[in-house]
């Protein structure tokens, strides 16, 4: 190792000792320079790929492949426009790809192999340079093909949150948490324990007359959960003070699963969407997180006490997904409170009337599964085929279109749009605007109508997010004429 590379892990070291629970460092901002572009060879942020061990509770302690010597990996602060140089040292032995969620990026430095981003190779190093932006919570992870193997892309511990600043206020707060739900640990199984139900509102617009009857394939499943690198009980607890505000910026780091989290004895009001400010926030007992998706919300410290902010579904809560809530001076046992639990409907956080003009194109996607078609597993179909798509998909410059998502399979689908940002149009059936968005969890059965304008040239993914239905099929590429 280089001596800069020592002095970069030396100060994440620290950063981590004073931030213990929140794997929370701004580690290259001291070597930043204060104007201009940093000379060749010299990054702003550094991140290293390699063997980690994660402590989710004294008694369980994982192997993983993470950043920087942890999973998740540190807290990147970017500006909103300032162009930023990032090194990727890859020190395992296959090859990686870092792709950035959320992000309006060119293809070239995206992450995905799909869209030609180019891999850092094994035992090497690569250079990207991007602007980052737009402002909000995003994040950062592998991009990896994992297949059959489940020690490979996003169910290895290589995520992290990026937070893009452009200097505005999210509102007064006095603590800002960063909180990445996970599980770890996968494993083949044919029963799903999912909370996709959550996501049923009314109507099965896209339920076909006849349903496959076929045998489903294995699926991914996990018995072991944190929050960060924590399961519940273990780390420290959130530390409060009534009166307090908490700014929480939630993000689903799942390979696997989509999720439902509350705060006992607390209501979460959500301000943003993806990272993006949502015209109509509202006030809640509990919120859905689709796999990528991210959700922030502050929450009023008015109930003193000591609580456990976490899955709602107790198996899953008490297998290590949530945290400790704890007011200065309270010393009981931490308590929790089943949340009324309504359907989760992205529509409430919207507006009557788009500001954008209205679609001029629609493009119609429709998901089906051939259970078990891929030896042991499932196939996923976008329009009748699974990846590749040829030409099917090609967008012109400029043009304003409507996707309309057709979800004929009986799971939720998180969709992940690269390198674009979608406005919320219809969830089955229910109108809404203004709401802006990089993933959507597309209901089973269901049907949702996204808007977007074509000014982002290049390659373009689009696919479920999680990790088995995207390396099954579950993706098409858009392109530009
Ligand atoms: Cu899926």
């Amino acid at each position: 190792m280089d001596r800069r590379g020592l002095l970069q892990l030396g100060s994440m070291a620290l950063a981590h000792a004073a931030v213990p629970r929140l794997p929370i460092a701004e580690w290259a901002g001291t070597r930043r320079l204060s104007t201009g572009h940093p000379p060749e060879d010299n990054p702003d942020y550094l991140l290293r790929i390699a063997p980690v061990t994660v402590e989710l509770d004294r008694s369980h302690i994982l192997s993983t492949i993470g950043y920087n010597g942890a999973a998740p990996g540190p807290l990147l602060r970017m500006r909103a426009g300032r162009r930023v140089r990032i090194d990727v040292v890859n020190d395992t032995d296959t090859p990686e790809l870092v792709h950035w969620h959320g992000m309006l990026i060119p293809p070239e430095v995206d992450g995905t192999q799909e869209e030609g981003s180019p891999v850092v190779p094994p035992r090497g190093r690569r250079q990207f340079e991007l602007t980052p932006g737009p402002a909000g919570s995003r994040w950062y992870h592998s991009h990896a093909m994992a297949m059959d193997d489940l020690h490979k892309g996003a169910y290895t511990g290589q995520f992290g949150f990026v937070y893009v600043e452009d200097g505005n206020n999210p509102g007064r707060y006095d603590q800002e948490l960063f909180l990445a739900l996970r599980d770890w640990e996968p494993f083949f199984t044919t029963t799903m324990d999912d909370e996709d139900d959550d996501t049923h509102h009314g109507p099965l617009p896209e339920k076909p007359a006849t349903l496959n009857s076929d045998p489903d394939g294995l699926e991914v499943g996990s018995n072991t959960y944190s929050i960060n690198d924590k399961a519940l009980g273990a780390g420290d607890p959130i530390r409060v003070r009534e009166g307090q505000r908490l700014l929480i910026h939630f993000l689903n780091a799942s390979a696997i699963e989509n999720r439902r989290v509350a705060l006992a004895g607390h209501k979460m009001k959500v301000i943003a969407l993806d990272g993006n400010p949502v015209p109509t926030p509202q006030t809640l007992d509990s919120i859905f997180v689709g796999g990528g998706e991210r959700i922030d919300v502050v929450v009023e410290m008015n109930n003193p006490g000591v609580w456990i902010l976490g899955s709602t579904e107790k198996a899953i809560r008490e297998s290590g997904l949530g945290v400790i809530v704890e007011y200065a001076g309270q010393h009981r046992q931490p308590q929790w409170i089943d949340p009324p639990l309504a359907p989760w409907d992205y529509t409430i956080f919207g507006t009557a009337n788009s500001s954008s003009l209205a679609p001029q194109k629609t493009i119609e996607l429709i998901f089906e599964k051939m259970p078990g078609a891929v030896g042991k597993f499932n196939l996923w179909l976008v329009n009748g085929k699974p990846y590749p798509h040829e030409r099917e998909f090609v967008l012109e410059q400029g043009t304003r279109y409507r996707l309309v998502m057709r979800n004929r399979t009986d799971d939720a689908h998180p969709m992940h749009f690269h390198r674009h940002l979608w406005e919320l149009a219809e969830i089955n059936g229910k109108k809404t605007a203004g709401i802006i968005k990089d993933t959507v969890v597309v209901p089973y059965f269901g049907r949702v109508m996204v808007d977007f304008t074509a000014d982002q040239p290049g390659l373009a993914l689009f696919h479920c997010h999680i990790q088995q239905h995207m390396d099954y099929g579950f993706k098409a590429l858009f392109r530009y004429g």
